[in-house]
């Protein structure tokens, strides 16, 4: 198990589209493992393939919140919505690739997604709360989408500025 560098915007290969997987190799549950450490480390509830530089289809999530309540460590390969409802939910939310930023934004409350799982099975969920905006989130990762790309420019340029200053300062340290 190994802890990961997490990606910081901008960088070009949080805005390309990730590939699809095909079986489930044991490299890939390795690396889903080593997301899954990357994650519980930052801390964040949920982290993307291209956060770490691969561009291919794997997200991995924790929403469990409630103190000494069972972690449910997930890793959905190829994950798919394949239902969202018309409610709509408003979330502050936050992304380990735009650090200390956070912004409401606006995501179906409730969705459906199909997705494969380390077992290579095929899985379906309905997920709300928590789990439904991070499960979103994930996904807009695989399609080099950002939280921020949801903002007014104004507000999305100032903060693409704020990372830009901090990779620099970053850089020199
Ligand atoms: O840790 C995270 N918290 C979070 C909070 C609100 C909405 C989405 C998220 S996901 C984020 C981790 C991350 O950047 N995943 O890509
Ligand atoms: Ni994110």
């Amino acid at each position: 198990m190994s802890v990961l560098p997490i990606l910081i915007h901008p960088d070009p290969r949080l805005k390309k589209a990730a590939e699809p997987v095909g079986e489930v190799t044991d490299e890939l549950r390795q690396l889903a493992d080593d997301m899954l450490e990357t994650m519980y480390k930052a801390p964040g509830i949920g982290l993307a393939a291209p956060q770490v530089g691969v561009l291919s289809r794997l997200l991995v999530m924790d929403c469990v919140k409630e103190e000494g309540a069972a972690p449910r460590p997930m890793a959905l390969f190829n994950p798919e919505v394949v239902w969202a409802s018309d409610d709509v939910s408003t979330y502050e939310e936050g992304c380990l690739s735009i650090p200390d930023q956070y912004a409401d934004v606006d995501r179906p409350a409730e969705v459906r997604v199909r997705w494969v799982d380390r077992d290579g099975a095929e899985c379906e969920e309905h997920f709300t709360g928590l789990w439904s905006t991070c499960v979103q989130h994930e996904i807009d990762h695989l399609d080099g989408k950002l939280f921020i790309d949801y903002l007014k420019p104004l507000r999305r340029q100032m903060i693409t500025r704020k990372m830009v200053k901090l990779k620099r300062e970053r850089a020199r340290a």
